[in-house]
């Protein structure tokens, strides 16, 4: 089927393709740059991520410098339609000879400068994020909810540079920078004390959050648990809502791999559109518990965006990737995944959703379920392809050709 025939087969169900695909286009995603170099970052090369963090694999060609990662990047941003930021780590700060390595509590907007540069060049915009991992100051796995006070003085230090940091880049670009605040602090075993580290990462909050930016959306990313941390997250679901609640211009960030396996986030975005002016959220794919997978074409995928969309939030529901694979080619990853949250978006955009509202506020639950079957095989495939087009990226299998000659001609140099 052509284009043409797919637009007048949407048409007869009341659904606009040209708006549909315009929407999207306008629709910003937050490209983690993370997936390039498996959360290893240029502060310490050799290290990895580590601390309540797991990548698991070794396929050849990993980013080791600013050079190659920017290179990276560019190439899967080529294959990948729609408006793009990169999302960076405060772990991928820029040391050179002027600007020597320093420890991330004294990390300042001259070490991202580069960064920002090559957003500009290639209009992107940047969201940022303390990087609360992988480094010798989490002590026991503690960092913000540590009982020792001069821990906690150190990453307090770390995500107020981090702010300052985003809020340079928002000055310097012109934008809005999320920051993101998620510490991998808890406990493997049952704790005796579950409240007095809930208290102390208040406390270390209130300080991060004491001086006020507009250009900064503060954000906490909660979670339930982790591999090493099985019994206990300080930074709970319940404690950054009610964190957030009561401190404006905080929201929680929701990450689809962060709860339990049969609860959906998709669940969570309308209650907290009902309170919040924006929620933020890390889109990925937890295969049984936060595995971080690669993004898909999912059900859960498509639900999360069905929820952006029907809740008329594409402004409000800020759209970050985070997973990281390194079993697979890192750059297909990134495509693989950015391609499948726009075309689920795509998807979404594509519903009929007012008749299916009518239909439930009729009762009509018989023709709730029909349509929302129905318009699953819509001719969707065609309208993809016409997105791709009109955005300059390979329709189809075919940017695979691209990412197997790039790993021949770079990735694979790499040794
Ligand atoms: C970890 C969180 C967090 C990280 C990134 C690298 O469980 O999801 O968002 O993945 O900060
Ligand atoms: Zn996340």
């Amino acid at each position: 089927m052509s284009y043409a025939e797919a637009k007048q087969k949407y048409a007869a169900y009341g659904i606009d393709t040209e708006a549909a695909m315009e929407k999207l286009g306008n629709k910003a995603v937050s490209i983690h740059c993370w997936q390039g170099d498996d959360v290893t970052g240029f502060d310490n090369p050799d290290g990895g991520a580590g601390n309540g963090l797991a990548v698991t694999g070794n396929y050849p060609g990993r980013a080791r410098t600013f050079e190659e990662l920017k290179a990276d990047f560019l190439k899967a941003a080529s294959l990948i339609p729609g408006k793009k930021r990169i999302n960076l780590h405060a772990c991928y700060a820029v040391f050179t000879e002027e600007n020597p390595w320093v420890d991330r509590d004294k990390l300042e907007y001259k070490h991202f400068e580069p960064w920002v540069e090559f957003a500009k060049e290639n209009g992107l915009g940047i969201d940022f994020n303390p990087t609360v991992f992988s480094h010798p100051m989490m002590k026991d796995g503690l960092s913000l909810s540590s009982p020792d006070p001069e821990v906690r003085r150190f990453w307090i230090d770390h995500c107020k540079a981090s702010r300052r940091i985003a809020h340079e880049i928002g000055l310097a670009l012109n934008d809005v920078v999320e920051n993101n605040v998620w510490i991998p602090d808890g406990y493997k075993d049952v704790p005796a004390d579950r409240m007095q580290p809930r208290q102390w990462l208040k406390e270390s909050l209130d300080e991060i959050f004491a001086e006020h930016y507009d250009n900064v959306i503060d954000c906490v990313e909660s979670k339930f648990f982790a591999v090493g941390v099985e019994s206990y997250t300080t930074g709970s679901n319940e404690f950054y809502t009610a964190y957030a609640a009561q401190h404006p211009g905080v929201y929680n960030l929701l990450d689809a791999g962060h709860y339990h396996p049969s609860e959906h986030i998709s669940d969570k975005i309308s209650a907290m559109l009902c309170f919040f002016q924006y929620v933020p959220l890390h889109v990925t794919r937890g295969v049984n518990w936060d595995s971080d997978h690669v993004v898909s074409f999912d059900d859960e995928t498509r639900e999360i965006c069905k929820e952006i969309v029907r809740n008329d939030a594409m402004d409000r529901v800020l759209v970050g990737l985070d997973f990281f694979d390194a079993s697979i080619n890192r750059i297909a990853a990134w495509v693989i995944g950015a391609r499948d949250f726009e075309k689920s978006l795509l998807f979404a955009l594509l519903q009929p959703d007012e008749e299916l509202k009518a239909m439930q506020n009729k009762g009509d639950f018989t023709g709730r379920l029909m349509l929302q079957e129905e318009a699953k095989t819509l001719p969707f495939a065609d309208v993809w392809e016409e997105y791709c087009t009109r955005q300059g990226v390979p329709a189809g299998r075919e940017w695979f050709d691209e990412v197997k000659k790039y790993e021949q001609d770079v990735l694979l140099k790499r040794v």
